[in-house]
């Protein structure tokens, strides 16, 4: 049994402890910065190719929904159409050059044939769209299906795998989101 003061002293010397745990805690916290899904501000442009458009166009109405159920009004999203991926990259580029954009979306769908073309397309897709939100930072997100199978990309063009445009336009909102939060250089 304590006494009435060793128990008050115990009470103290553990309030004590924990204050100081806290502020140690505090001191070692990262700042942690992570983009919302709240309405982001500025316009949005899809660059959409047209070469396999029956899964393309799916990917676009999923983007467009994604934009639409987070606030992007209409009216600030512009739809570009290209004839394959391979041609995304320019079109990205010089639409973030104009600097009138927060984000840009890329969508195709590159699908596996009898030739090595698929391997050519999908590697100068990814790279030039990685090349050109390095050059211009903006964020320019690669929403482009590279599958073996039709199947495959069916169904991630909003059957069982759910719709890659839709996850692609929340990429875009997150970075736009994102970039607003970081730090400037003082
Ligand atoms: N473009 C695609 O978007 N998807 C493909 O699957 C594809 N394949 O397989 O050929 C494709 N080719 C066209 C390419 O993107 C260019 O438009 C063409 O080579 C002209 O530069």
């Amino acid at each position: 049994m304590f006494s009435r003061d060793a128990r008050a002293e115990r009470v103290a010397a553990a309030t004590t402890r924990s204050a100081r745990a806290s502020r140690l805690n505090q001191n070692t916290m990262p700042t942690i910065f992570e983009g919302s899904f709240a309405p982001p501000p500025g316009r949005f442009a899809l660059v959409a190719a047209r070469f396999n458009n029956i899964i393309v166009d799916q990917l676009v109405a999923g983007a467009l929904d994604a934009l639409k159920r987070h606030g992007v009004a209409d009216d600030a999203v512009d739809l570009v159409r290209v004839p394959g991926s391979l041609e995304i990259p320019v079109v990205a580029k010089c639409l973030a050059e104009l600097g009138s954009y927060a984000a840009i979306i890329c969508l195709g769908a590159v699908i596996r044939g009898d030739t090595g073309h698929y391997d050519h397309v999908a590697a100068g897709a990814a790279n030039g769209i990685a090349q050109a939100a390095l050059a211009t930072g903006v964020p320019i997100i690669f929403g482009v299906l590279t599958c073996d199978t039709l199947e495959q990309a069916v169904n991630r063009a909003g059957a069982k795998s759910g719709n890659k445009g839709f996850d692609a336009a929340l990429a875009a909102i997150e970075m736009v989101n994102l970039l607003r939060q970081l730090p400037r250089g003082s």
